[in-house]
């Protein structure tokens, strides 16, 4: 599976065929850009890919280096750190600020929207507010790209929320964090990329995520259960210092917003085409890969009733303006 050059390749010619080339600029920049996740992961080669468009695009006057894997700076720091200028780009997933508002996990809600077209239209609908909050937070948003759905990993068998007590459940949000509690675990929030450790020291012993994220850290070595239950689509996004946007002039602006719709599109479609090959990978990999069985999928949803009355109760009218619009664009 070749991701990087596909993404790459198609990226970098469709930045070619729709955008006019800059005019050869005086001062290059160079912007650094932390990600969260490894290098391999499909959003940071779509990252790259963006990156390198990017660079063609601009006739080399605005030159991305990703750092992966959270090497410049901890998943957890990356947003303060583009707020303050630290670093002038990054990407992040965007319900990991839910605690500091919750309109941030209006993609983290259990079974609010299930499949990518859902997904593709609840973002839609939340887009211009989560833009708006973004840019009074000095942050200029570009592109934002789904996670495959979110299923259940365990080192058992599970039939039912009864089997979770007293587990110690990977958390990446306040969401996740509240479905471990609501089913009796108890969360402890881990990055991405502490995963694979924190499952050999026992540190967790359980998560929800894709199976991109269960296929990037080998997690078959410790765990030996995933249910699909389809729980939410949460996305990562890219955004730019606005400070550092606003230094710009609007037609290179306008190029890095034509190459970022490309790489929003090429992730969107790079993540539903993956979904498969993943469950296929914990498979073949000794995986016991299925839907959660009935009693579970109907506990976990009673779960995802309690957990939607709270968002939309701490999310407020801006929340439910959301629910409205995508209610709205079926
Ligand atoms: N992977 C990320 C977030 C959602 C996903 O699928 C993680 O587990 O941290």
């Amino acid at each position: 599976m070749h991701i990087k050059s596909v993404l790459t390749s198609a990226t970098t010619a469709a930045a070619l065929a729709t955008i006019a080339l800059a005019p050869v600029s005086v001062a290059a920049e160079t912007w650094d850009m932390p990600m969260a996740y490894a290098e391999s992961n499909f959003h940071t080669q779509n990252g790259i890919a963006f990156a390198e468009a990017v660079g063609v695009a601009t006739g080399g006057e605005i030159e991305i280096v990703v750092h992966p894997s959270g090497s410049l700076f901890n998943g957890a720091d990356i947003k303060r750190a583009v707020q303050t200028g630290q670093a002038p780009i990054g990407e992040r997933l965007l319900s990991a600020h839910q605690n500091e508002n919750a309109l941030f996990g209006f993609d983290s809600v259990p079974f609010m929207a299930t499949s990518f077209e859902d997904s593709q239209r609840l973002w839609e609908a939340a887009r211009p507010t989560i833009e708006e909050v973004l840019l009074e937070q000095n942050l200029v948003l570009l592109y934002a790209v789904p996670w495959p759905p979110q299923g259940l990993y365990f080192k058992q068998e599970i039939t039912a929320v009864a089997d979770m007590e007293g587990i110690r459940f990977r958390a990446y949000n306040s969401a996740t964090a509240r479905m471990a509690e609501l089913s009796g675990m108890t969360p402890v929030q881990i990055e991405a990329a502490e995963l694979s450790q924190a499952l050999a020291t026992g540190v967790a012993e359980a998560f929800i995520s894709s199976g991109s994220t269960g296929y990037d850290r080998k997690v078959w070595e410790q765990l030996t259960h995933f249910y699909e239950v389809n729980a939410w689509l949460p996305r990562n996004y890219v955004f730019v210092n606005r400070d550092t946007w606003d230094g710009l002039d609007e037609s290179t602006q306008a190029i890095i917003r034509g190459v970022a719709m490309i790489a929003e599109r090429s992730g969107t479609i790079h993540a539903e085409q993956l979904t498969n090959w993943y469950m296929e990978q914990l498979a073949a990999n000794g995986m016991m890969v299925q839907p959660a069985g009935d009693q579970l999928r109907a506990d976990l949803e009673e779960i995802g009733a309690t957990m939607t009355a709270e968002w939309l109760e701490s999310a407020g009218d801006q929340g439910q303006a959301i629910l409205d619009a995508y209610g709205a664009s079926e």
